[in-house]
């Protein structure tokens, strides 16, 4: 049945008939929000399991689109699968073809049965792309057999018609699929929300020096602009009508709220930076923001712990979860976020709800698409990052960065300004210090503070000689205490040393 001219187009052949297959499982995720495609189930095991080194490797290497670095890898073998399924069903090697599917699809299947809320439902993305796989692969072949049996060669108008049809149609249902996902409750839920008013708003943010000073970061960085670090491949898409905050596990008075219930609490502002623990020294995993929200200690008060009770962890919708010492709601700003920098919480940085604790890395504390709050103990339950190496007790160190000039620059000769940021959550920073070659440490400018919470912008005089330069800059934060020197790596709780750069300065 088969002629020269069909082997060629085998391998195509094969990638139509998988890429049937994941686009209409594609189009069936947007059904419900608990399914997911069969890349992001194996994707979502891949994040899981991974050893902590790879992982930190890959958010170093690849920043924030690590993730999408993942999907790629697996976009790039089931391609490769693919064209191997195509070249093996059309030489009479069915059995073959058939063991690939069929692997694939368990793997896949699997692999959606972990994900966060899974259920028998999860099956189907994966089970559909199995199945079509296999149905557009035999009508493939049962075309190809009606076609010119005597001479043997391929109807080619006919065939070509059949993949347009079949590559159209797939087209079509990824397109579907993506429209019903852009227009989820979540997205449009998250436009009509009217956030609530603060009892005591925060007094309107002073002129911000990054404006005049070219290359120092923003007082504030603006939403669009702010890190993202989570696990998710897609991000949860939360209806607010049936969402529920639920505050429960080891207390005498579990709670429940409904996302009205909560908002109609009353609501403060807090200026607080966040930090990632992968921020490396001198990194931009870092980020400013007037956050607006519900006090949490209140909320686990009323929830009345067990005297047993010492942790808190924040559940995800998305099964990730972020534990801290009760004792850290110590009077501090701790909040249910639900407002950032004046807008509903972005679906990226977890609309509708999130957990903020200022001076606790995001890892332990700061846990989006929030759905549960556990009173828990330590020796009982462990948040998401513990099992994989990373510290139960994660305050955020002390750390400042050089924002201009831009490390291994070249600048001009002449008056100009090193500046940058430093930040020592919840501590505040006191002092921040520059170093030029093997200058003299001089004090610089500190920016507006905020709050004890908040990072300081610092900026200073520098008269640039040409030359090859080294730049180094340290904090001291609001105790006193200066940051150490010594450089430590981010695992296991967080990156250590002074940020030094070089530069060259010409002419
Ligand atoms: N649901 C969920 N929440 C999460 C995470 C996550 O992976 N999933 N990552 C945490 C980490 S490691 C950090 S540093 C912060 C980052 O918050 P951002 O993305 O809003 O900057 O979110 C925290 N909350
Ligand atoms: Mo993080």
């Amino acid at each position: 049945m088969l002629s020269k001219g069909r082997t060629r187009i085998d391998g195509l052949l094969g990638l139509i008939a998988v890429g049937a297959g994941l686009a209409l499982a594609q189009l069936l995720t947007s059904l419900k929000n608990s399914l997911n495609a069969p890349v992001v189930s194996i994707g979502n095991r891949v994040i899981d399991y991974v050893p902590a080194s790879i992982k930190e490797f890959a958010i170093r290497t690849f920043g924030v689109g690590d993730k999408r670095a993942l999907v790629i890898t697996i976009y790039s073998v089931v391609l490769i699968l693919s064209i191997l399924i195509g070249h093996t069903y059309f030489s009479e090697m069915r059995a073959q073809a058939y063991s690939i599917v069929i692997t694939m699809t368990i793997i896949a299947a699997i692999a959606s049965l972990f994900d966060a809320n899974s259920n028998v439902l999860s099956l189907l993305p994966s089970l559909t792309a199995g199945g079509t796989t296999i149905w557009i692969l035999r009508v493939l072949d049962n075309h190809a057999k009606q076609t010119d049996p005597e001479a043997g060669t391929l109807n080619r108008r006919d065939l070509l018609k059949t993949i347009g049809f079949i590559g159209v149609g797939s087209v079509a249902a990824v397109a579907a699929g993506n429209f019903f996902r852009n227009h989820t409750s979540a997205r449009l839920q998250r436009l009509n929300v009217v956030l609530p008013k603060a009892l005591k708003f925060l007094p309107p943010p002073p002129t911000d020096p990054a404006l005049t000073t070219p290359g120092l970061s923003k007082l504030f960085t603006p939403n669009d602009e702010f890190y993202r670090i989570d696990t998710a491949i897609v991000v949860p898409n939360i209806n607010i009508d049936v969402w529920r905050l639920q505050i429960d596990g080891m207390v005498n008075n579990p709670l429940e709220f409904t996302y009205k219930e909560l908002t109609n609490r009353p609501v403060f502002e807090l200026d607080d930076t966040i930090a990632c623990v992968s921020n490396d020294v001198g990194g931009n995993l870092v980020g400013n923001a007037r956050w607006l929200g519900i006090r949490l200690d209140d909320l686990v008060k009323e929830a009345s712990p067990y005297s047993s009770a010492d942790q808190v962890m924040g559940h995800s919708i998305d099964g990730f979860t972020a534990g801290f010492p009760l004792a850290a709601l110590d009077g501090r700003d701790a909040m249910i976020a639900i407002g950032m920098n004046g807008e509903p919480l972005p679906i990226n940085h977890g609309f509708p709800a999130r957990v903020i604790v200022p001076g606790l890395y995001g890892y332990v504390s700061a846990t989006k698409w929030l759905t549960r709050i556990e009173l828990t103990r330590f020796d009982k339950a462990e948040g998401y990052w513990i099992p994989r190496g990373w510290s139960v007790q994660a305050p955020i160190k002390t750390q400042s960065r050089i924002d201009t000039p831009v490390i291994g620059s070249t600048v001009k000769a002449g008056k100009r300004a090193i500046a940058g940021v430093a930040w020592a959550p919840t501590r505040g920073i006191s002092k921040v210090e520059v170093r030029v070659d093997k200058g003299s440490w001089r004090v610089a400018t500190l920016g507006p503070a905020l709050a004890k919470t908040t990072w300081r912008q610092w900026w200073i005089d520098w008269d640039a000689k040409p030359g090859s330069r080294t730049i180094s800059v340290r904090a001291t934060d609001g105790t006193g205490v200066l940051q150490s020197s010594k450089s430590v790596p981010v695992e296991p709780n967080g990156a250590e040393g002074w940020h030094t750069i070089d530069v060259t300065v010409a002419t």
